[in-house]
């Protein structure tokens, strides 16, 4: 059989949905070549043979929008209830995106219906960077780049399956290196070797595997030719309409194979070419993040186990005895009463209030968690959100039309169904009135997988073909309603076994849009379940992370993916969630986490408490270091996310898409950049007191006041560098030809928003630099939307360094530029001038090479 002549790493399993013998995988019509035993995984034993049956396709039409055909199977497939007959639209929407589609059309099925994209199909797009070849029988299509024809997706090397409850299609890629496909614990790039996803999201802790809060359809490819000339491309399945849940096999030909449960088959090719604009195309789709509110990138804290004001009112005490910043203070459920939301503990939280007025007087922010079971079991008349809601018909009902009650902390619970609109006046009402007694700054959505501790209901699930669909991805416990609510029951859209993984991000536009009217400010949500498009509402953080080293490490990959996800705001519990942390762990958590873009120190309950206070005075004095750099550099970060906000770009990026070029930086996660001139280096392992670091070709400078024996600029052909990094020390590089903008930091953001300013220039070989400065007032609604922003650029140029300022309105007078410090200025200047002012008080420092100018520069609007 030459059909069967497929090279072991390109054999597409025949048996994705269950594991075949012999007979029955010749029954299906498939090659059954076994190999010697690999134990489990590996390359399958039953395969697709060459041109193995599936849909012909009739002749490509013009449409709106593009063009259409329709596929029609001349045979059944082996699957139960086989559609037929599909319609294929294939739609160029950019001239660096392409839009597909694959449904039924004759009966529509589940479709989610809010989608951002920006810009609809074009039938006459001129020139696109993309050519798409198809082979009508089997179908399969095939898109290359146009440029220098490589292949980037081809998806005749196995069928295309399509049956009411399972969907199948595979597609070879461009390249072996591969990012992204939602939140696992992994490297930043996927193992290929016959590995699987699920994207299904379930109550995890990470480093259980598989495990995801969260549901990301999309992954990276990067991909390296000949001459090193880099070309990114990004596929994304749309999981908005290709729910309910997909399982993603991965092998090494390189090529994957997407499995559903549902839904159609709707997909967008980004073809970049630069990996960043990959990001921002897929940007363009699923909506730019939120511009967060400036104290929002403090520091935060928080624990299980404040189990009272006092002592929630102390941890802040002595945060501010031992002088370290903190913005924003936090409760987890110790503060409701008998753990229901919207209530607090009139015994030990009685005066939660007056705490909170406490903390605002202090310049700080009080955020606390909300989750969304709603307790069922309260006497009638006693719990008002349960009672409205009932009113109110907001809660999920099973499918026999009963409210559906499961178990989560509060004992009985019902659940909010976040897609019915009358769910969000309730939500809404919840919001406010508790709001009114406790003036909460932000709020934490937790337990939004949704996290249940009874499988399904307490009832149970009905024994049905959602419930028990024909196929059931790798999920924890096996099926589908585990941990989670019965997937049959009803929500005002579809049934959960459609809308399940959109459960956090319902929730999280519900209470956001809920802040957003209560408040009139920027909301800030903390969510833990994620889907595309949460970056416009929410941030994230990776749950429930233990206090152990790897943890740690791969705490970075998890951060820089959820930045190309969209979802800039992230970060892990810093010290750790999980188990006890020790002095030292802390102590590199806190540097690690002083560059998370969302900084918070989490812990659980029964473990030792890990707030700096607790600490040694040296691991004090390091913590402060490292938080006191963080605030420092707040201007820095918070322009950052202005780009984000405004178009796209990532705050913490990972090496290779800065570098894209330099294939040393493909697969480097355990460094990361701040935009594109801050190179973060942290120590990640026990006991280790330097680290070894890559820098990209080019000079950098250490962002350290620098003591022997660190050495201030590196220059570097590309490669890595043994860097001293003392228990104290965090290494961070500045990138030549870069302006910081920073302020000199405080104990909180609102003060240290009133401090001067400071300007760090890293002069290039060239000696220029140039950097940008966003400001606003950090809190008001669309303030860039509605120009009430100011906008600097900072040039630095051979002999003069001024100041353009690009766009002033106001919200930066009476701020000072208090200090510039230039690296890299090879002989000691003669003069520097400000404002058309001679400068006196200037230093130069030969060795490191460094001149400082103290200088007032007022912002004045011109
Ligand atoms: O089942 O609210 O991930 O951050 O402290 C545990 C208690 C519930 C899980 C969250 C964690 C939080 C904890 N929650």
């Amino acid at each position: 059989r030459d059909q069967c002549g497929i090279a072991v790493e390109s054999r597409i399993n025949c048996g994705c949905d269950r594991s075949l013998s012999r007979a029955d995988c010749e029954a299906r019509g498939c090659c059954y070549v076994p190999l010697p035993q690999s134990g489990l995984g590996g390359p399958p034993w039953c395969f697709y043979p060459v041109r193995y049956p599936g849909y012909k396709m009739g002749p490509l039409l013009p449409t709106e929008k593009g063009q259409r055909a329709t596929l029609a199977r001349s045979a059944p497939s082996y699957l139960p209830r086989d559609i037929p007959t599909l319609q294929l639209d294939l739609m160029p929407e950019t001239l660096g995106r392409l839009h597909l589609t694959l449904k039924d059309p004759a009966s529509p099925r589940y479709e989610v219906p809010f989608v951002t994209s920006q810009s609809r199909g074009h039938k006459d797009i001129q020139n696109p960077l993309y050519d798409v070849d198809f082979q009508p029988d089997p179908f399969g299509f095939i898109v290359r780049r146009k440029s220098n024809g490589r292949v980037l997706l081809n998806t005749t090397i196995g069928p295309l399956l399509f049956a009411d409850q399972y969907v199948q299609l595979s597609t070879s890629m461009a390249s072996s290196v591969i990012s992204g496909l939602g939140e696992h614990y992994t490297p930043i790039t996927l193992d290929l070797n016959w590995t699987s996803v699920s994207l299904w999201n379930r109550d995890m802790a990470p480093h259980v595997r598989p495990s995801e809060h969260f549901t990301f359809c999309f992954y990276f490819v990067l991909l390296l030719s000949k001459m090193a000339y880099y070309v990114g491309l990004l596929f994304k399945t749309k999981c908005f309409d290709n729910l309910p849940i997909a399982e993603v096999f991965l092998q090494p030909a390189p090529a994957l194979t997407w499995v559903t449960v549902g839904g159609i088959l709707d997909f967008y090719i980004f073809l970049g070419p630069s990996p960043q604009s990959v990001v921002q195309q897929y940007h363009e789709v699923i909506g730019y993040p939120m511009m967060p509110p400036y104290w929002s990138l403090g520091f935060h804290l928080c624990r299980w186990g404040y189990t009272s004001t006092n002592i929630t009112r102390t941890v802040v005490q002595l945060m501010r005895q031992a002088k370290i910043p903190l913005d924003v203070q936090w409760n987890d459920l110790d503060y409701a009463d008998q753990r229901r939301v919207f209530t607090f503990d009139l015994q030990r939280f009685g005066d939660l209030p007056r705490m909170v007025e406490e903390f605002h007087q202090l310049g700080m922010k009080y955020v606390l968690i909300l989750d969304p079971g709603i307790s069922s079991a309260s006497p009638p008349g006693s719990y008002k959100p349960f009672d409205d809601g009932l009113k109110r018909g907001v809660f999920i009902k099973n499918s026999t039309g009963q409210i559906l009650i499961g178990k989560v902390w509060p004992g009985p619970t019902a659940f909010p169904d976040f897609t019915n609109p009358t769910t969000q006046d309730w939500w809404t009402d919840c919001i406010r009135v508790f709001h009114s007694k406790v003036p909460v700054d932000g709020l934490w959505i937790d337990m939004n997988e949704p996290s249940n501790f009874v499988q399904g209901s307490v009832d149970g699930c009905p024994d049905s073909d959602l419930e028990k669909p024909p196929y059931t991805p790798g999920v924890i416990g096996g099926q589908l309603n585990a941990g989670t609510l019965c997937v049959s029951a009803q929500q005002y859209l579809s049934n959960h076994y459609n809308l399940h993984n959109l459960y956090g991000l319902t929730e999280a536009i519900a209470t956001h849009r809920a802040l957003l009217k209560v408040k009139s400010t920027r909301p800030f949500v903390l969510s833990r379940s994620s889907f595309p498009g949460l970056g416009r509402f929410s941030a994230h953080w990776t749950g429930d992370v233990r206090s152990d080293w790897e943890q740690l490490r791969f705490s970075i990959p998890g951060v820089l993916l959820f930045g190309l996800y969209g979802v800039p705001l992230v970060g892990a519990d810093v010290c750790g969630f999980g188990g006890d942390t020790t002095e030292e762990l802390c102590v590199r958590w806190t540097q690690l986490g002083a560059f998370y873009p969302f900084m918070r120190n989490h812990n659980d309950k029964p473990n030792a408490p890990q707030e700096p206070f607790v600490f040694s005075q040296q691991a004090q004095d390091a913590m402060r270091t490292a938080i006191t750099l963080r605030y420092s550099l707040l201007p820095f970060l918070y322009t950052l996310f202005h780009h984000t906000h405004s178009s796209g770009s990532t705050v913490a990026r990972p090496l290779f898409l800065e570098f894209p070029t330099d294939p040393d930086c493909q697969t480097i996660d355990r460094q990361f950049l701040w935009g594109s001139s801050l190179l973060i280096s942290p120590v990640l392992e026990e006991g280790a007191l330097e680290v070894t670091a890559y820098l990209p070709p080019g000079t950098w400078y250490s962002l350290h006041n620098v003591i022997p024996p660190l050495i201030l600029s590196y220059y570097s052909k590309g490669q890595y560098i043994l860097f001293p990094a003392p228990l104290d020390t965090i290494n961070v590089h500045v990138r030549e030809g870069s302006i910081i903008p920073q302020q000199v930091p405080a104990l909180t953001t609102t003060a240290s928003r009133r401090n001067p300013f400071t300007l760090i220039v890293a002069l290039s070989v060239g000696n220029w630099a140039k950097g940008e400065l966003f400001w606003d007032d950090g809190e008001s609604l669309d303030t860039f939307e509605h120009g009430n922003y100011s906008y600097v650029l900072f040039f630095a140029e051979e002999v003069q360094n001024r100041e353009n300022f690009v766009k002033l309105n106001g919200s930066l007078d009476g701020l000072v530029l208090g200090e510039v410090r230039v690296f890299g200025v090879r002989a000691p200047p003669t003069s520097v001038w400000a404002n058309g002012q001679k400068v006196h008080d200037f230093s130069y420092s030969q060795d490191t090479k460094v001149c400082n100018k103290r200088f007032i520069l007022i912002f004045k609007m011109c």
